[in-house]
Formats: structure tokens, sequence, C-alpha cells
């Protein structure tokens, strides 16, 4: 069953029964000011901070409300709304359409012959929001209206402070009419007061109307809603006039009602902004849209050709239109908003998150690299200073982080401030791929040289900061030599300790080994280059000797010596990730591979992907096994991590098996999954955290949705494991690995400043390999193209 559709010219996802099985959701803005919309206007916003500068209301029930809501009313009193909820008429008379767009999300309701059109967005750049209202009289008699705005006022910039502190922030707010808007004052007593009072400051938020004359208003929610009544009855909209009341202490709102009058065939528009700012600031942002529809068309031209110059840098055209419409606009959309975002605010993060995890920015940064360089750049200059000079990633890193001056895990201070108690053992081991990934993708080597400070005191090359996250691995050994699971490793619910040892982090720690290699070649350093093969031979003996169990990796050590994962074990003998990450670290052979990869197809493979590992934890979990703390098929206890799909998919696709590679693919894919809606539940237009394994009786239902690694970890699959674009230090490499029924693909790529055109030929119908490769005509060595060859405009042919 399906709810909607993708629109991928317009790069939009319209759902078309608003009565979706989760809040769909959307998000507007930037940094600067950021909110989020569901398919039915619940949503919040804020300023800079979820947690700090929280302006709109959101309760994180899953009910989706309350919201930004528009309501119609006619003066003979029917009323509905421009989204289905909160008045829910009856959808066999009323028609409701939202068009999730990039950064906007429009709804077209139908209802009496009366069109509307809700247009929500955040102007590029600015700190405002606006609802633009449409309403078209589509019948053949004149209408009069009454149109109504309502935003749900937070009691405080601070979420905790809203939800949790009652007896003090309903007691500190009140609202002001000012003309065509009202103004939330918080704190307004301390107008007089020339210095900030215990740390309080007066703090003014706004809604105003512009297009029309506000003709009533109300700023008390309780009042605006009515005794008994709720968001899809308040009173004040059923009679057409809000009463004019201002707030004074409880829950204030705003709430502001125009009239208009449609002739026949007449469309009318009114703007609403709100935002956080003082009067002077409001009135100039509502002067912008004296003339609504006019601005608002303009402000819409200016969003979509900003997303457009973000998704130009990698288009493709394959057969498989799903595919098309994740990699061309939507998996491209959700990597930008893990990397914008992290894990603050989405309709299960509230907020509160007060800094980057390491592992999860590091590795969202690697979604965006082929298409925003320069913006990679500048967050992984910010996470290299986020590394403490012993090597290791601060595992929280305060959005306030100020390099050179912070506490580390061995402060208590740290602790006590981060609730981290100790380092990971994988966090920095992440740097690997993504300055790897980000040198290859530019030709940007100069950028090893640049000097970075280090989080709590000193400085080095980012050459220099990679070496010593090796030191860290090393320094951070387990009685087999290889890297100790500390507090966790990628997985927060393996806690294996000092002692204890990570397979995973060990082939982490191979293929950063490898890297490095590569990276000492190119800068000539001989010493570290030999210093880095020994460790690296040194280190795949151990894993073969102590890993490798008969046609699997299991997964490490427990801190008592027992090894976790092998097949003998009654619970979790089979693991996915170190199966796809001894493929991708280059560490397995030929025969290791399709052994635990086929493994990996047998035992834990789904109609929804494979899972984390098998049978789930239940009797017989070690100490350090936490993920038995979930039910079973869930998260970290056997449920299908999304993010690990993308590491499957490309490892298939390195061995060159396109068919499984895809076959992973589309398992997990949200698009591919439109028609299962009833099942999956989430967004079909982004990822999810997890999906339930088989062991839950809601095999499928996925959740977690949009701020999640699987964003970037698919997309890396995706780019560079099945479309096979994979540059290195001095060109590209172009190894598709792809469906053996796909005749062929085409790519259009930026890359170094060139524009590369590449067309596939799969006549054959290969899942890999080259037979030919042109360079605009020339034929050249294997699949491979020097960046030096590269013109500005190139046609390349690959053969397969
Ligand atoms: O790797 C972690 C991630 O950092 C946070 N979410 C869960 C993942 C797996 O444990």
């Amino acid at each position: 069953m399906n709810y909607g559709y993708f629109d991928d010219k317009k790069r939009e996802y319209v759902i078309t029964r608003p009565d979706t099985p989760a809040p769909w959701a959307n998000y507007l803005g930037s940094p600067e000011y950021g909110a989020l919309i569901s398919g039915n206007a619940g949503g919040y916003s804020f300023r800079k901070s979820g947690a700090d500068g929280r302006i709109l209301r959101y309760v994180f029930t899953g009910l989706d409300e309350p919201g930004r809501y528009l309501y119609i009313r006619e003066d003979e009193g029917e009323y509905w709304s421009a989204s289905w909820k909160p008045v829910c008429k009856d959808l066999k008379e009323y028609r409701n359409i939202c068009r999730h767009g990039l950064g906007y999300s429009v709804f077209e309701a139908d209802y009496r012959d009366i069109h509307s059109e809700a247009t929500y967005y955040v102007p590029a750049g600015k700190t405002h929001e606006v609802w633009a209202l449409s309403v078209t009289n589509n019948s053949d008699k004149a209408r009069k209206l009454t149109l109504t705005a309502f935003a749900e006022f937070t009691c405080h910039n601070n979420y905790e402070q809203d939800q949790v502190n009652l007896q003090y922030s309903r007691f500190i707010g009140r609202t002001v009419a000012e003309g065509n808007r009202i103004m939330q004052v918080l704190h307004g007593n301390l107008d007089t007061q020339s210095a900030p009072v215990d740390n309080k400051i007066v703090e003014k938020r706004f809604l105003a109307l512009s297009g029309a004359l506000v003709s009533s208003y109300c700023g008390d929610r309780d009042a605006f809603l009515g005794c008994g009544r709720r968001y899809g009855n308040p009173v004040g909209v059923e009679t057409g006039d809000l009463g004019n009341e201002d707030g004074y202490n409880e829950y204030t709102c705003g709430a502001l009602s125009c009239k208009v009058e449609l002739a026949p065939g007449e469309t009318k528009t009114v703007a609403f902004t709100l935002g956080l700012h003082s009067s002077e600031e409001a009135q100039e942002i509502q002067d912008l849209y004296a003339q609504p529809a006019a601005q608002v068309k303009k402000e819409l031209e200016e969003l979509k050709e900003e997303w457009e110059a973000r998704l130009t840098p990698l288009q493709i055209e394959t057969p498989d239109p799903d595919f098309n419409t994740m990699i061309n606009t939507w998996n491209a959309y959700n990597c930008f908003m893990t990397f914008i975002w992290s894990r603050a605010a989405s309709f299960i993060y509230c907020g509160l998150r007060n800094g980057y995890g390491y592992r999860d920015t590091v590795q969202d940064i690697q979604g965006i690299i082929h298409l925003a360089p320069s913006m990679a750049k500048e967050k992984i200059r910010f996470m290299l200073t986020a590394q403490v000079d012993n090597g290791g990633g601060l595992p929280l890193v305060k959005f306030t982080h100020n390099p050179g001056h912070e506490d580390t895990p061995d402060d208590a201070s740290y602790v006590q401030a981060t609730g981290h108690p100790a380092y990971r053992a994988d966090d920095a081991l992440w740097l690997f791929p993504t300055v790897y990934k980000y040198l290859s993708e530019t030709g940007d080597l100069a950028f090893l040289d640049e000097d970075l400070l280090f989080a709590n005191k000193g400085h080095a090359t980012v050459y220099e900061h990679l070496k010593m996250a090796i030191q860290f691995s090393l320094d951070h050994l387990g009685v087999h030599e290889m890297p100790a699971g500390l507090y966790a490793d990628w997985n927060d619910c393996l806690r294996l300790g000092k002692a204890g040892e990570s397979t995973f982090v060990a082939l982490q720690f191979y293929y950063a080994l490898r890297t490095m290699e590569e990276l000492a070649a190119y800068k000539k350093d001989d010493e570290y280059q030999a210093f880095a093969t020994e460790h690296k031979k040194a280190l795949e003996e151990v894993i073969n000797k102590y890993c490798w169990d008969e046609d699997r990796f299991t997964r490490g050590f427990t801190e008592a010596g027992e090894r976790i994962g092998e097949r003998k074990a009654p619970e979790a003998n089979m693991w996915l990730n170190p199966q796809s990450w001894a493929v991708i670290s280059g560490l397995a052979t030929k025969e290791q591979a399709d052994s635990a990869m086929n493994l990996v197809h047998e035992r834990l493979n789904s109609a929804y992907g494979a899972v984390l590992m098998d049978p789930p934890y239940h009797s017989h979990a070690f100490d350090g096994a936490l993920g038995v703390i979930y039910n079973q098929g869930t998260k970290e206890n056997a449920g299908i991590f999304s993010q690990t799909q993308g590491w499957l998919i490309l490892a298939e696709a390195l061995l060159g098996n396109g068919d499984r590679a895809y076959e992973y693919y589309r398992e997990n894919s949200p698009a591919a999954q439109n028609d299962r809606v009833e099942t999956r539940h989430l967004e079909p237009y982004c990822y999810g955290q997890f999906t339930e394994g088989p062991a839950s009786p809601h095999f499928g239902r996925s959740h977690v949705h949009w701020l999640t690694g699987t964003a970037s970890t698919i997309m890396v699959g995706s780019v560079e494991g099945i479309l096979g674009m994979r540059p290195d230090l001095e060109g590209i490499r172009i190894a598709p690995s792809i469906p053996s029924d796909w005749d062929g693909l085409k790519i259009e790529k930026t890359f170094r400043g060139s524009r590369l055109h590449i067309t596939v030929k799969n006549p054959d119908h290969a899942q890999s390999g080259c037979k030919s490769l042109t360079l605009n005509g020339k034929l050249m060595e294997g699949n491979y193209i020097p960046a030096a060859e590269l013109k500005e405009e190139n046609e390349i042919e690959l053969a397969m």
C-alpha cells in the first residue's frame, strides 16, 4: 500500500493520503534557524539549538502535535484546516496532498470549492519562517472567509525548562498585540534592568501577518482552544473571532485571524511570519511580505536554486527509478540533513543532544564529500580539532567546542559534563575513510600539511593527526594484540573494556594502516610506510589466527577472554560487521570473503536486509553484551541496523557481486518500499536507524527517521560500490558493480572541477568488470583515469 509518490522533476515527495502510519517529516531552514514539519503540519522550530533556542512546542509522543496550524472558516460557520490535521475533515469530501520539497513543504487542500495552498519554508540564509496561505474560490458565488494561524510558543527557549520546570517557565511569559502581529515576551518584567538578572534577559518571539489586516487575535493557548477542546475545534476558529485576549502567564501562544472576500475564481495570498526577533526586526520582516505572493515566489525560487546547486555534482540515470530518485535527490538530501543536524532535532531526537558524536559526525561527512567537498573539509577540520593529543576522539564534541581547551575522558569534569566516562575504540579510526575520501575526491593533498589544534592541547598537521589516531589504537591493545573494545566500538551495545577486544575495530585498524601506507608513500615518509606495513602484517596474522572461525570472522573477545560470535556459541554466533569489514578493509582472502559473505546471505539476510547478528541475545549474553536490553529483533539485538547494509553493499560491490550488492540495496531502500508502507511505517524518502528483524512480531517496521549514519553509509555503498566511482590520490577508477539485468547506466559527475559524462554499457549482462574504457575517445588502460588527463568536459564510455 502506498501513501504517495515521488515527483522527480520537482524533487518532491507527494503525500496523497494524510493518514500516514507515522508523522512523515521534512526539514526547513539551516543551523541558524531550523524547523521540522510533518505531512500534517506538526512540528517545531528553533533558533540555532533545538535545546536552547526552541520557539514552537512539539510533544514527542508520536501523536504529531501541535503544529503550524492554518484554519479556514466560512462565514456560514464551516471550518477546516489547510493540512488535514488538526481538524481532520472526512477524507471522502476533503482532499489534501502534502508536497515535501527540498527546504519547503506545501499543503494543497480542496473543500467546499475552496482550494488552499499553504507553503512553509525558511528563506535561504534567514532567521524566520514563512507560512504563506493562498485561497482560491472555485465556486460560482462570492465567498467570505476567516483565515487563522496558530503557533504554540514554548514557555522558555530551553526545551527542558519548557517541558519540565513548569513552576517557573509558565510564569515568565506574556503576549502583546502590536498591530498586525502578536509578540510573545519572556522575562518581560526585566525590561527595566540594564543587566541580566540571574542570567535571564528579555526574549521576544513574534507571529505576524502580511497581506491582510488582523481581524482578531489571541495570546493565551487555553483561551484560543476553549474549555474541553483541542486543536481540531478551537472555539475562536469555530466562532470566527479569537476574542483579542493577551496572554499573561500559563501557556501563551500566537493566534491571528483575518477576513478575506473572494469573487468567483479569485485567489488571495497572505503570509504569516514567525521568529525570535525584537519588534523592530519583526516589523522589517513583516514589511518584506507586503506583496506576499511575489515575495514567496522569489524566495522559493532561491531555495530551489540553492538545492539544485548542491545536488548537481552527481546525477544518475539507471534502469531503476527508485535508485535514481534516492541517489539524485532524497538520499543526498538526507545526507545533508544528517551532516547539518547530526542527531540534534527530529521527531525522535528532541533537541537535547548537546553535541556531535565523534563517529557519527565523521561518518556523516562521507555522505556529502562528492557533492559539497568544501563543506566537508570544514567539518573534517572541526572533527580533527576534537581529537585528543593521545589520538583518541572526544566521544561527545560540544556544539560550543573550543579546540585546545577541552577536557577529555581522562578528566572527571568531562565525564560529568558529557556523561561519557571513557574513550570508544573506533572513534578516531573513522577519520581514515573520511579524510581519504576527501583527499581523493578533491586532490587537495596540501590539506595533509594543514596545522590543526588538538582538542585539549598542542597541535599537529592533518597527517600527524592521522598518525596519532594509529598510535591511540596501538596504545590500547588487548592480550591478543588486537585493539581493545573500550567503552564501545561502532556497536554502542558492546562494552568490551580495556581487556576485551573488538574484531570490527581490528579490521578498521587494518584499513587505517593500509591508508597510512598509501599516504606515507605519497609523503615519501619511508620510515612510517615501513612502520604501517609491519603493523598491518602483524595484525593480519593475529586476526586470522584468533578471529577466523572456519567459515566466518568472530566478533572479538570478552574481558574474560571468551570468544564472541564463534560457531558453537548458543546465541549471537554469527555477526554481520566483521564479515563486511573483512572485505572492505582488504584483509579477507578471496576464499574467506566468499565463505563469510555467503554465510551472511544464508544466515543473516531477510526481506528487509541483513540482521546485525543471529540468534538474538536472551539467556547467554556476556556482561558487556548490552544489546540484550532490547527486545529480540530490535536495534543492536538482532535488528536490521540499516547503516550496516551500506557496508554490506560496498563489500559485495568491491567483490564484483553486483547482483548481491543490489539485492541488499533494494531490501532496505526507502523508495523501493514505497508500496509497502503499511509495514515500513517510516517516510519512503528517508532512511531510518533500524528495521525490526525476523525475531520481532513487527518484522519490517522501521524506526528513528532521518538522523542516522544509514544515509551516508548507504550513499557511499551506492556511489563507490554500485556506481563504482572510486577516486584515489591520482585520479578515478570507474568500476560499476551493477545488477546483471541492467543494460547500462549514465552518470554525470563533477570531479576536481571537471565534468564527467559517463556512459556504461552492459550488453553482455555482466555484474562488474571492464572490457574497455575510453576518455574523450582515447582508449585507457584498464578502468582508470588519471586526473591529469581530464578536460573541463569529458565523455567517458565504459563497456562491461
Ligand atoms: O554506531 C552507533 C551510533 O553511533 C549511534 N547509534 C547506534 C549505532 C550502533 O550502536
